[in-house]
């Protein structure tokens, strides 16, 4: 397993639609292997395999608090219901760093996809878990959860982002 450089905004990758899997073959096993590992690493809760430059449908996510790892994976996922009630949480996103905001989403939904075996799975998601699960889809296509932000916060937001990817710059040069 190996942990690869997470990509942050602003960034064309992160804008591209990812592509649906074939087949789970050891191949995909592998970059779920290095998604989990960059995202444990990273202390995120959830990561897609665009944030690290690979434009497959693959999401990995671990919610559990304690100790104890619960890593889920999910391959080509669709979401088949979405609740009519939204709820807000605090979003943040490893390619959106140190920055945060409220997002409203749908509050429950049901999500179709492969696992790490390639078994076909359904799960009902209901708080972080359903909140979290749409920001990694939104990943999929191209989606980050400042495009819900006003036009101004959003551009505050990117500003900063890359004035902080200058200053990275200059220090490595
Ligand atoms: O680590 C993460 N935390 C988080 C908190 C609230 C809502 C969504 C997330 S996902 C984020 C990791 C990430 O960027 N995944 O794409
Ligand atoms: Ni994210």
């Amino acid at each position: 397993m190996t942990v690869k450089t997470i990509l942050t905004e602003p960034n064309k990758l992160l804008r591209q639609v990812s592509l649906p899997v074939e087949k789970v073959r050891n191949e995909e096993r592998r970059l779920m292997d290095d998604m989990l590992e960059t995202m444990y690493e990273a202390k995120g809760i959830g990561l897609a395999a665009i944030q690290i430059g690979v434009p497959k449908r693959i999401i990995v996510m671990d919610i559990s608090k304690d100790d104890e790892k619960k890593p889920m994976y999910f391959v080509n996922p669709i979401i088949k219901n979405k609740n009519s009630d939204y709820s807000t949480y605090e979003e943040g996103c490893l390619s959106v760093p140190n920055q945060f905001a409220e997002v409203n989403r749908p509050s429950t939904c049901e999500v179709e996809y492969l696992d790490y075996n390639g078994s076909k799975k359904v799960l009902k998601a209901t708080g972080l878990l359903a909140t979290c699960i749409q920001h990694e889809m939104d990943h999929l296509e191209g989606i980050l959860f400042i495009d819900y932000l006003s036009k101004l916060k959003k551009m505050m937001i990117v500003k900063k982002l890359s004035k902080q990817k200058n200053k990275v710059d200059r220090i490595v040069v």
